[in-house]
């Protein structure tokens, strides 16, 4: 039986006004972006408290509110936890139960940054095109109702039509998605829909408002019920909503911003460079790319987490030929940065055991995905002559996931926004081929130049077979031989 410990609570000298509003309070943004904001008010002061807003549940609110918005973050080194309480949310707001709130919050005449983490689906976009999609319910929402809007660029329009409206400036909109562009993408979406309700605030917007790219890096696993226990006993405090991440961060961001207005991010080594492209290629593709292919791969395989996947030494010098000969052949390297030394730093922080990442968070909504993280960059490297074994494994592993039963027969829990499709497309199919050439067929997530080429459709198939007849540890063994 746990011991009882108070609850944690916030110290009234931690106050500040807000001067940001977040949509998407994840673990992701609490264990990252929160932090070097925190940080950047210590170090240079500055009024950037920041209000929370959870898109769709109010969860993180009932547990955030009763401890002042105060909570943990536990490092998880290889060597050791250390706890550290973070006191940068002001409030939290729950979008579905009041969006005027949220509205009104964006369009104070204090708020300078509108932030964002709201997964790559929050986007309500084409993931092969970048451009809104106009059908989605939440848009119809956001077109029916301006009072209360549904999606993420729904209350960014609205909010800024409503500054526009009060003669105030726009606010900065920053993405911190693990999305190609992010910052363009958003912007386009958000012009795409402000054209729709208004089309002279589509052109103040274009005009005014910023729009910066960021590349965001830090692990940070699902905090699960054990870790409430764990940093209970760490702290002495008992803490709702503590979050985990690895020692490692990195945030690089364009330095667009409305009158210059944001936390003095140079401060506390954030990375503010005039094009994120090249850092934001190298992480996706490195990082995310090799996270989702490790995903598929392991989850198949039997593994529960990263750590134990890249544990086997065979999947660890598979990774490492994939980003050897498969990724890093196709980047441009950022100004100063070896990609061999960032992928092996990689393969150390994915083996870090403190973090038990599991396969199964990271293989959530493939589909938004994989077209960044794997697709593009599998298409030119197959353009430019390279082999792409590993990769190609990756998508076969991803089509095998979405199928929906793994390797011993057990059902497989696909979390993805477009799963039942999925699975009915591969169920459909009666051999391989079959379900290989169905999944290829979905124009959402496959460009037409891999889904037209046939060798690579064999190459895909054969894959498919070897991971359905040997199973996925084997296909990695065997991939590069
Ligand atoms: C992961 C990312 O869940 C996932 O899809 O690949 O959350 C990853 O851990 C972060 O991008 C690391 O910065």
């Amino acid at each position: 039986m746990p011991a009882d410990f108070p609850r944690l609570t916030r110290s009234a000298a931690s106050r500040h006004a807000a001067g940001i509003v977040h949509l998407g309070l994840g673990a992701f943004f609490r264990a990252h972006g929160a932090i070097y904001i925190a940080e950047a008010m210590a170090a240079s002061g500055g009024d950037w408290g920041i209000i929370g807003v959870s898109l769709k549940r109010p969860d993180q609110r009932d547990r955030l509110k009763p401890q002042g918005c105060a909570y943990t973050a536990l490092e998880l080194g290889p060597e050791g936890e250390t706890p550290r309480v973070i006191e940068v949310i002001e409030d939290v707001l729950v979008a579905p139960e009041d969006p005027a709130a949220v509205v009104a919050a964006m369009a104070d005449p204090g708020v300078k940054i509108v932030s964002l983490t709201v997964t790559e689906k929050g986007y309500c976009h084409q993931p092969a095109t970048g451009r809104l999609m106009r059908e989605h319910p939440d848009i119809e929402t956001d077109l029916a109702r301006p009072d209360a809007p549904a999606s993420a660029p729904g209350f960014i329009v609205r909010a800024l039509q409503a500054r526009r409206a009060a003669g105030l400036p726009p606010f900065t909109v920053m993405s911190c998605d693990n999305l190609p562009d992010n910052g363009r993408l958003l912007k386009g979406v958000v012009l795409d829909l402000a054209r729709l309700i208004e089309p002279a605030l589509a052109d103040w917007i274009e005009a005014e408002a910023e729009f910066p790219a960021t590349m965001v890096d830090r692990i940070v696993p699902a905090t699960k019920d054990e870790d409430l226990d764990r940093v209970a006993a760490l702290t002495g405090r008992r803490d709702e909503s503590p979050v985990m991440h690895e020692p490692f961060r990195q945030w690089v961001v364009e330095d667009d911003f409305v009158g210059g207005a944001r936390p003095d991010f140079a401060a506390v080594g954030v990375e503010l460079v005039k094009d994120v492209a090249p850092y934001e290629a190298m992480k996706l593709r490195c990082l995310n790319g090799t996270h989702s292919t490790l995903a598929y791969l392991g989850y198949l395989a039997g593994f529960e987490t990263i750590a134990e996947t890249v544990a086997d030494p065979a999947f660890a010098r598979f990774i490492t030929r994939v980003w050897d000969e498969e990724i890093i052949p196709g980047l441009t390297p950022p100004p100063g940065v070896s990609l061999t030394d960032y992928s092996r730093a990689l393969l150390a922080r994915y083996a870090n055991p403190g973090i038990r990442h599991r396969t199964w968070q990271i293989a959530m909504d493939g589909s938004q995905k994989l077209p960044q993280r794997i697709l593009t960059q599998l298409a030119e490297g197959i353009a430019a002559g390279r082999p792409m074994a590993g990769l190609t494994l990756a998508v076969a592993a991803w089509m095998r996931y979405v199928g929906g039963t793994d390797e011993t027969g057990a059902e497989i829990d696909v979390r993805d926004p477009m799963a039942d499709r999925l699975r009915e497309l591969s169920n459909g199919a009666a051999d391989p081929a079959g379900k290989v050439a169905a999944l290829l067929g979905v124009t959402e997530i496959f460009p037409q130049e891999l889904a037209a080429n046939t060798a690579f459709r064999q190459r895909l198939t054969a894959a498919y077979e070897t991971l359905a007849d040997k199973g996925a540890r084997k296909a990695v063994e065997g991939c590069h031989a």
